[in-house]
């Protein structure tokens, strides 16, 4: 059995393992939780997280300076950004708009006195985008603070490749450095099985049933919407913008998938997403090292949905009507919130408060879905990082058609 028939298998298993143990036997749930699958599931999370810093560090120097001149990186960096602003209004849109039919808010008489919730402030998006630039880099570092290492990597990288032979050995170090990361990786997938098994089922396990049944139609319409927006969205830059097989491209990125579903963290999932991408989806390391970074922290597909679904559904649970310059408001507030946070557990849930705000509607309202958003943080997870993989097939199609051209102008 390949791994991802392993992971794919594990996250079954645990989800029936959780869910069976919390309807027939929460004692013997709290037990097993408690000694084994917290346990298992904490120690496969932190080999992942303990690879981000320095993997991030290493592939983006080696891609940065793989890619050449900076005009390249400049070119690959627009078509980047630009890909992942469009793809998240696009997602954004299609939470509200199926919100907007299916109204899950108006469904049930949802107990809105009782709901309370308290966000933590997210940065502002003018506070982060002034902040990319490390004062300190070891504590951009220290803190996985991951734009400001991406942007000191690609300083790093440019220079490398400006200095030339005078720092070759360096760029060797580098680059030894980053098969080093990338063997870990390697190594740490092959406790991905039991890691995801052990997080799943303490996942499905501590959910409460009732809470699952009491908010089905809120879950149900996040759940359409993200599978609508990876098949469309994703399948469609793959087939149209990449000229390949959507197909190959969910089958073969399917066991990042199975992990960003299992951890709910793109950032711990950075990895094997990018193991995954380059070994299986052929993405040549520069871009996979550049693209998929910069994507885990700024574009999050999955949670604009969220976002949009969960504003709706609070609009709708208040009896609040949301004008057209509202919802417009939405979307630019849940694409700015997007940039300014990073990808971890939970993160969501900030962002989603930031957007609320944004338009009067009761943070509070938030304290109506918390209960199940842990279940939607891992599906939603899974699309995030999906999207940033996209990004880099379509980048890297775009690329190396460009050379292609360019060789051919030349000759
Ligand atoms: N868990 C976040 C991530 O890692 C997404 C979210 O919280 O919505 O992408």
């Amino acid at each position: 059995m390949n791994l991802t028939m392993k992971i794919i298998a594990a996250l079954i298993l645990g989800a029936v393992v959780g869910l069976i143990l919390n309807l027939a036997a929460p004692g013997v749930f709290t037990v097993l939780n408690t000694y084994l699958f917290v346990p298992i599931g904490q120690i496969f999370l932190s080999l992942i997280s303990m690879l981000v810093v320095p993997l991030v560090f290493f592939s983006i120097v080696v891609g940065a300076a793989g890619l050449g001149d900076p005009q390249k990186l400049g070119r690959i960096g627009l078509k980047t950004v630009s890909y992942f602003i469009v793809t998240t209004c696009i997602a954004i849109i299609i939470g509200l708009a199926l919100a907007a039919v299916v109204e899950p808010g108006s469904a049930g008489n949802f107990d809105t006195e009782g709901a309370e919730f308290s966000a933590e402030e997210a940065p502002p998006v003018s506070e982060t985008l002034m902040n990319i630039i490390p004062k300190n880099p070891i504590n951009a570092m220290a803190e996985g603070n991951m734009l400001q290492l991406i942007v000191f990597a690609v300083f790093i990288g440019l220079a490398l490749t400006a200095l030339g032979d005078k720092t070759k050995g360096i760029l060797n170090l580098v680059e030894q450095g980053n098969e080093i990361m990338m063997y870990l990786v390697g190594l740490v997938m092959k406790f991905a099985p039991y890691g995801t098994f052990g997080l799943i089922a303490t996942a499905i396990g501590s959910q409460g049933w009732s809470a699952i049944v009491a908010m089905g139609s809120y879950m149900l319409v996040v759940l359409a919407a993200l599978f609508i927006h990876a098949v469309l969205t994703y399948g469609g830059t793959i087939a149209f913008l990449a000229k390949k097989s959507p197909l190959w491209f969910f089958k073969n990125f399917a066991p990042a998938m199975g992990v960003a579903f299992s951890t709910s963290s793109s950032n711990a999932t950075l990895p094997v997403s990018m193991e995954t991408a380059q070994k299986r989806l052929k993405v040549p390391e520069p871009i996979s090292s550049f693209v998929q970074p910069l994507g885990a922290t700024i574009n999050m597909d999955g949670t604009a949905i969220m976002q949009g679904v969960a504003t709706m559904f609070i609009a709708q649970a208040y009896g609040i009507e949301l004008t057209m310059g509202e919802l417009a408001t939405v979307v630019l507030t849940a694409v700015l919130a997007s940039i300014g946070t990073a990808g971890v557990p939970g993160v969501g849930l900030i962002m989603l408060a930031m957007v609320l705000g944004s338009v009067g509607l009761p943070v509070a309202g938030i304290g109506l879905i918390i209960g199940i958003d842990r279940l939607l943080d891992m599906t939603r997870t899974a699309v995030n990082i999906t999207g940033d993989a996209a990004c880099a097939v379509y980048v890297a199609e775009t690329e190396k058609k460009n050379n292609i051209k360019r060789q051919r102008a030349e000759v």
